[in-house]
Order: structure tokens, then sequence, then C-alpha cells
């Protein structure tokens, strides 16, 4: 099995920006092209493809496609079983921690864990978090779990804190795809000081100030999907505020 992408997590403490790509919000390689094109030129980190439903049939063309147009990392961040595929370099082995649903948390795994053995890609035990992020989104309905409260830093530093206990190697907290409020400082820092495992946070970031905010809390993976569909330039921008804070911090270390 392949473990590249962990690595990659693990061993560099830069700061990374993950595209999330939502294939049922794509109408086709066209649309794809716009946001991968872009991802190649500002050289973001990951490309994330998942989402809560696909129901466009788009899913394996759709991750067949970004690989052919791209040398970054492809990393599948599944909604469900179905979203698996060969040709990925890694998937996020999600157990949804922040909820009591036990299909969430280990049921779907078993199902899925023979194919993805099979299938050689590289499998990256990830702790799910979901936290309030002020309204209801897809993944809190789909899940029917119910999120860390926003201004719960403690609940969420202690559940990070027993999913890296339990093995887990990445923790990813979402608010939810446009979600009204990103994930706060304040929850992120709580976080970054219980637990040593990567962090991604996702979830209602629309700048590249708050993607700064967050990478400056503790984040090691900022993820943003909806607000680079509707406008790819932003990926840009994104990726020179992560190489401002490389150089900040080479400045200063
Ligand atoms: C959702 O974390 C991701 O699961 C990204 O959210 O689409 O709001 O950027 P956005």
């Amino acid at each position: 099995m392949k473990s590249g992408v962990l690595n990659q997590l693990t061993q560099s403490t830069t700061k990374k920006l993950a595209v999330l790509i939502d294939p049922d919000s794509l109408d086709g390689t066209q649309s794809v092209d716009r946001v991968i094109d872009r991802c190649n030129e500002a050289g973001a980190d990951f490309i994330l493809v998942g989402g809560s439903l696909i129901t466009n049939g788009f899913w394996e063309e759709c991750v067949s496609y970004i690989k052919s147009r791209t040398r970054i990392p492809v990393v599948l961040f599944p909604g469900n079983l179905m979203q698996t595929h060969p040709e990925a370099d890694a998937i996020l082995f999600l157990s949804m921690i922040s909820g009591r649903n036990p299909d969430l948390l280990i049921g779907k795994q078993v199902l899925a864990a023979p194919g993805l053995k099979k299938s050689g890609v590289e499998v990256i035990p990830t702790g799910y978090m979901i936290v309030d992020g002020g309204k209801i989104t897809s993944v809190m309905y789909m899940s029917n779990t119910t999120p860390i409260p926003h201004d719960k830093p403690n609940i969420a530093s202690t559940t990070a804190l027993a999913g890296e206990m339990l093995g887990l190697r990445v923790i990813y907290m979402d608010s939810g795809s446009g979600a009204d409020r990103p994930i706060s400082p304040k929850m992120i820092r709580e976080v970054r000081k219980a637990v040593c495992a990567p962090i991604f946070i996702g979830g209602g970031i629309r700048t590249s100030a708050q993607a700064k905010e967050a990478w400056l809390a503790g984040a090691d993976v900022v993820v943003v999907g909806n607000a680079i569909e509707q406008n790819p330039e932003l990926i840009f921008d994104l990726c020179a505020t992560r190489s401002q804070l490389l150089a900040e911090k080479q400045v200063n270390a």
C-alpha cells in the first residue's frame, strides 16, 4: 500500500492548501479544467475529491480526468462508500468521531475495507469532526449527527485527543460545505494543543484572510471548496498567503 500523502503531512510542517472538488457541483470536464489549471499554476498542495451526494454519475470519470490533468496528489474525501477510485493517491478513511452514529464510526468502514485494500490506494485513518457552522449543511443532514457546538473548543479538543489515542493519524474538522462561519481560531488552537496529528480545517472559508487565521491558529491543511468553485482565481490568493506565511517563518527562524 502507498504511503506518500501521510508522509508528506507528517514530515513537513509547512502550511498546505487543499482544493476540494465536488463532482456533483461541476458540469463536466470544462469546469474541472477551470479549477485544475489554476491549482497547477498556483501550486496547490492537494486536490480533494468528494461530496455528500453524487447525483450526476460523474464520479469515476471526474477522478480519472483530474489525475490525467495534474501531478498534485489527488486525495479522496468520500461522502459515502461508493466514492473510492483506484487511481487516487490516497483516501481519507473517515470515522465521524464527533457523532454517535455507529454506522459512520465503524459500520461503513467495515464494508469498504476489503475493496480499499485490494485497490492499493493509500488509506489515511482520519478522525472526522463536524462543527456547527451556523446552518444545517449537507454533511450534518446526511450523517444524522449532532455537530460539536461552535463555542465549545474543549469538546473539540477532547474528541480529537480521543481520536488520536485510538490511532487516527489525521484530524479533519469541518463546519460543512458552504457553512455560514468557519471553525473559530480559538477551537483550532485548543485542538492544536491537544494533538500532534496533522489538522485539516474546512467549511465556509471564503477569503485568504480566513485561511490565514486558520493556518496561524494551528491548521496544517486548509480546505476550500465552494468559494473556489465560484471564483477559481481565489486559488492564487490562497497560495500567495500560504507562501507568505512560510517566508515570514523563515525570516523569524
Ligand atoms: C466541506 O470542508 C469542506 O466538507 C469545504 O467546505 O465548500 O465551504 O469550502 P467549503
